[in-house]
């Protein structure tokens, strides 16, 4: 197959297609990182309405409460919106793609010391990307390994079909789904430094547990994407923004995936 490579190695995509994930070291720098680590900090002292609602209060025992994720905020903020649409990052989804890459989805996780991890899950069941796939990008902010619940991925899962969920353990994982990886299949953490981006495709199993350490907050900026060629996404997600940062609309996907549709398989994942 002839490939077009703009930012990527032949052995990066073989891995990619292999693995299903694929880490690029540094690809923001350290000013951007610093700059989405100071607008979150700031923002984590507000309230948005039905995006970041924490719990200000000081006699918080639950440290999600109090830092719980940020959703969707390139709807309320333009850096957030300016960091979904990193050029680097769309370089490498194109290359990933074969084509342009649309984002659908950013987040932000402060993780503090203590909190719970989200438990195993593949996201196309939540993004319902059609034809084609959702791309995730997660982008360490802070150091992120096994004692301040890094994400985990379950290498090879790519290549697996999208399953129904089954209910996860509430003690360690603040969502409620949980997709138990086939036997044979490892789970390992993915071991990132600030700037450093994760990108794994949809079907891939992964997640986090809990943060350990003492003191180490674990931030990411996470974002989804879908090929432009894509027709449907599961209707959360819309509407997407192409590079140049106007929107684009698919439409909405109605179909229930594995679980059928009485199961609710709304965002957020
Ligand atoms: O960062 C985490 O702990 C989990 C993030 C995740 O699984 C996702 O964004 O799909």
């Amino acid at each position: 197959m002839i490939r077009s490579q703009l930012v990527l190695t032949e052995e990066q995509l073989e891995q990619y297609e292999r693995e299903g994930y694929l880490i690029v070291k540094r690809l923001f720098n350290s000013d951007e990182v610093q700059d989405i680590k100071e607008t979150f900090d700031e923002m984590s002292n507000t309230v948005v309405p039905g995006y970041f609602e924490p719990d200000l209060s000081e006699d918080n025992t639950d440290p999600l409460k109090r830092y719980p994720r940020v959703m969707h905020p390139h709807r309320f903020n333009e850096k957030a919106k300016k960091y979904m649409l990193h050029p680097g990052v769309l370089d490498v989804l194109k290359d990933l793609y074969q084509e342009e890459a649309l984002a659908a989805q950013s987040m932000y996780y402060y993780k503090p010391p203590g909190s719970r991890g989200q438990a195993l899950h593949q996201d196309n069941f939540y993004l319902k990307v059609e034809p084609g796939n959702c791309i995730a990008a997660w982008t360490a902010i802070d150091p992120a390994d096994e004692e301040n619940g890094g994400l985990l991925v379950v290498p090879k899962t790519s290549q697996y079909d999208i399953v129904c969920p089954e209910l996860a353990d509430q003690q360690e994982s603040f969502t409620t789904h949980f997709v138990k990886p086939p036997k044979e299949k490892q789970i390992i953490p993915a071991i990132l430094e600030p700037g450093d981006v994760l990108f794994f495709n949809g079907n891939l199993i992964h997640g986090s547990y809990r943060n350990k350490s003492k003191n180490r907050f674990r931030r990411a900026f996470i974002c989804h994407y879908a090929n432009a060629s894509a027709v449907r996404i599961g209707s959360g997600y819309r509407p997407l923004f192409r590079a140049d940062g106007t929107e684009v609309d698919l439409e909405g996907n109605p179909d229930g995936g594995p679980c059928g549709i009485e199961f609710d398989t709304q965002y957020p994942h």
